[in-house]
């Protein structure tokens, strides 16, 4: 059998896409809006005190287009309390004017490819590592968010190249990565028995033109131009709790 990368996981990540049934709202009349609104309000406190005892994180997105109109993306310890967090957001009157779009379900990954050849301990016990993969999400002003599979084609079968033909692949694909180091933030978690993908991208830029630069440039690497298939993309812009609360009124 080939050799498996080792991969090291951290928080579990709910994507959770809505579309919010506009002519619902619309017909609501104000003390059903303020009680939706105040609803939606004091859970997102609780996402930030959450946040701020370093238990998780969560970030509000728009989407724009029509494949839905907000993504609320959050990472815990556990899969139980992804859960519970949909749960309870569904319980509130303002879940009520909103409609499921998609989700995706998976877990912050890192994988071994760029180890350190010799590095000797657990690197568990690396607080760089335990940054990464518990990470606060970032606040910039664009999310990028896409599912993406690597090939198991007859001709083109990640899964049965070598472990250097694969690490060397990655080297380049991190080479690429860094020249966007400052600009694009990136978050892959692992999906693999998840979801029906293998992997979640999700990217991070106060600028979104860098999304395309990106993703473009590495279309024309052998990882992405061989091996990378690629979902659906939702991109979006960020909504603070005041922001979104004055979107609705
Ligand atoms: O661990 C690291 O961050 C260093 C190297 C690295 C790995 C191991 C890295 C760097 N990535 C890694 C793994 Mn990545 N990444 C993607 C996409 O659209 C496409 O063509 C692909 C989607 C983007 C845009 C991106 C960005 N990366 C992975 C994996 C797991 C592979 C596996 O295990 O087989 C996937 C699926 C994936 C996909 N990558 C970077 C970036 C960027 C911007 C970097 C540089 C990060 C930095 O140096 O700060």
């Amino acid at each position: 059998m080939n050799e498996a990368a080792l991969t090291l996981e951290g928080w579990y990540a709910l994507h959770d896409f809505r579309t919010i049934n506009w002519s619902l709202w619309n017909k609501a009349d104000d003390e059903e809006k303020a009680h939706a609104l105040d609803d939606l309000q004091s859970l997102w406190e609780q996402w930030k005190k959450t946040e701020n005892d370093n238990l998780g994180s969560s970030v509000v997105y728009s989407i724009v287009g029509q494949k839905a109109d907000l993504v609320f993306f959050h990472l815990r310890e556990t899969l139980e309390e992804l859960n519970e967090l949909e749960t309870e957001f569904n319980k509130t009157a303002f879940a009520r004017y909103t409609i499921p779009a998609y989700s995706y379900v998976s877990i912050v990954e890192l994988s071994n490819y760029m180890a350190k050849p010799g590095a000797t301990g657990d690197p568990m016990d690396n607080p760089e590592v335990q940054a990464r993969l518990k990470p606060i999400l970032p606040k910039m002003k664009h999310i990028c968010f896409y599912p993406m599979n690597k090939k198991r084609d007859l001709q083109d079968n990640w899964y049965m190249l070598s472990m250097e033909e694969r690490r060397g692949m990655m080297r380049s694909h991190g080479m690429i990565g860094r020249n966007y180091a400052g600009k694009v933030k990136q978050i892959i978690t692992g999906s693999v028995g998840l979801d029906d993908w293998e992997w979640g991208v999700t990217l991070f830029s106060d600028d979104p033109l860098q999304f395309k630069k990106l993703v473009y440039e590495m279309r024309f690497d052998e990882v992405s131009a061989r091996f990378g298939e690629f979902g659906s993309f939702f991109v979006g812009n960020r909504h603070t709790d005041e922001s979104l609360i004055a979107m609705m009124k």
